[in-house]
């Protein structure tokens, strides 16, 4: 399947950044004469539209989606933003498998012939990295500087890692599903160094790991893997920050006893206050509730008394999206937003507002703050016990109106 279009969002060529006069342009958000009728010429002298993709790093290849092209429910393939810690390992279908083994009565391989043959399943889960947006903190954090793109929608076929585990016979006392990935390296400064050369592996609490959307998938969107995205396998943990969706998938461990691994205790861990105000490090997990505003983009030039949409995406993890409120003077006052009919459990749910801008040229800060069926609300600030992750404020948006 191809990822559908979305009627509301204007389409076009997404004009860049002039690099010579660092100044703003573009104005594909607007309605009118002026959307989608491409660069003016002192616009953007070289770039025939705006960049799909961002690239972070390279070996280990780390890639964002450019969130303003948003424009389908399903982010495409070749735009679905990549992390990874280490290189691509080299694998084959043909040579694949995994294993399952630890607290289980009959450990076992299985091929990926043998998984296809298995009852599928297909679902939709957003992932989002959780250090995406790390760049708009203050003071500047170490790691992947993501701007907005560290998230996508994709659409996942595989078998329920559940079916596995029945298979292998859980044993009582069993507490948690460790997940292995087949590619390993060393991890170094800035952040404290790894026991040596370790695999990338992130454990889910039992319970979690038999619900019905957590998945070994090969196929995203309709397509194979791609050997960024994992293939042959990968697990899918929907409603879950991106880590715990591992890549290249080699082996599932049942344990008796909570994992402490590099990239679960040290990485992806935040600050938590439990025991009477003394600071905690726990693992992260769920998704929060989180909105961003694709276009206007940041340093976008719109049109005076014009109508100007804004249009962009929320998201919750399982909870649906029940608001979102879009503000067009830094937060003073604040209008609810017009949600895409298509409201679907772990994914993103597109929104837009229309804005009429004012007769004078100026600038103005666009922002929006996503609610969830939980109550729970984007807060203005970012919790500094969240570190460098789960980066869920109100982001601002400051966009320069013109004559
Ligand atoms: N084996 C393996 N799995 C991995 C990772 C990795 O480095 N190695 N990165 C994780 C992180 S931090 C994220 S955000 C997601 C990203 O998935 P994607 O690259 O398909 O978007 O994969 C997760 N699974
Ligand atoms: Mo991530």
């Amino acid at each position: 399947m191809r990822p559908e279009e979305f009627p509301h969002a204007p389409v076009g060529p997404i004009p860049r950044r002039s690099f010579l006069h660092g100044a703003a342009l573009a104005v594909p958000a607007v309605s009118g004469a002026l959307a989608g009728a491409g660069l003016r010429a002192q616009d953007a002298p070289a770039a025939p539209g705006y960049p799909r993709v961002i690239t972070r790093q390279v070996k280990p290849d780390n890639i964002e989606f450019a969130f303003p092209t948003l424009n389908s429910f399903l982010t495409p393939n070749e735009q679905f933003y990549i992390r990874s810690h280490f290189n691509v390992p080299k694998l084959t279908a043909a040579e694949w498998k995994v294993r399952v083994e630890g607290h289980v009565d009959r450990p076992f391989e299985i091929s990926f012939d043998e998984l296809r043959r298995l009852e599928s399943r297909t679902i939709t889960a957003l992932l989002e990295c959780a250090g995406n947006g790390r760049v708009f903190l203050q003071p500047l954090q170490a790691g992947l500087r993501w701007e907005q793109g560290g998230v996508s929608n994709g659409e996942w076929t595989g078998i329920p890692l559940a079916t596995l585990l029945d298979r292998a016979g859980v044993r009582s006392g069993a507490v948690e599903v460790i997940l292995e990935g087949y590619d390993t390296g060393r991890v170094g400064l800035p952040s404290p160094s790894s026991a040596g050369e370790i695999s990338f592996a992130r454990s889910l609490p039992l319970e979690k790991a038999r619900s019905a959307d957590v998945l070994l998938a090969w196929q995203m969107n309709g397509e194979d893997l791609t050997p960024y995205h994992g293939f042959p396998v990968r697990v899918v943990v929907a409603g879950w920050y991106g880590m715990a969706s591992i890549k290249w998938l080699k082996r599932i461990v049942v344990t008796d006893r909570p994992y402490n691994g590099y990239f679960q205790t040290f990485a992806y861990t935040i600050w938590q206050r439990p025991h009477e105000g003394l600071p905690t490090l726990v693992s992260v997990g769920e998704l929060d509730v989180k909105s961003q505003i694709a276009r206007p983009a940041a340093q976008e030039i719109v049109p005076s008394g014009a109508n100007c949409r804004i249009f962009g995406a929320a998201w919750a993890g399982e909870p649906e999206i029940t608001r979102v409120d879009v503000s067009t003077d830094g937060g003073q006052s604040w209008h609810a937003a017009k949600l895409d009919e298509k409201s679907v459990p772990n994914a993103w749910r597109l929104f837009h507002f229309d804005w009429q801008t004012p007769r004078t040229a100026g600038k103005h800060v666009l922002m929006s703050r996503a609610t969830d069926a939980r109550g729970r609300t984007q807060p203005m600030q970012h919790d500094p016990d969240r570190r460098d992750a789960m980066i869920t404020f109100v982001q601002p948006i400051e966009v320069h109106v013109r004559g």
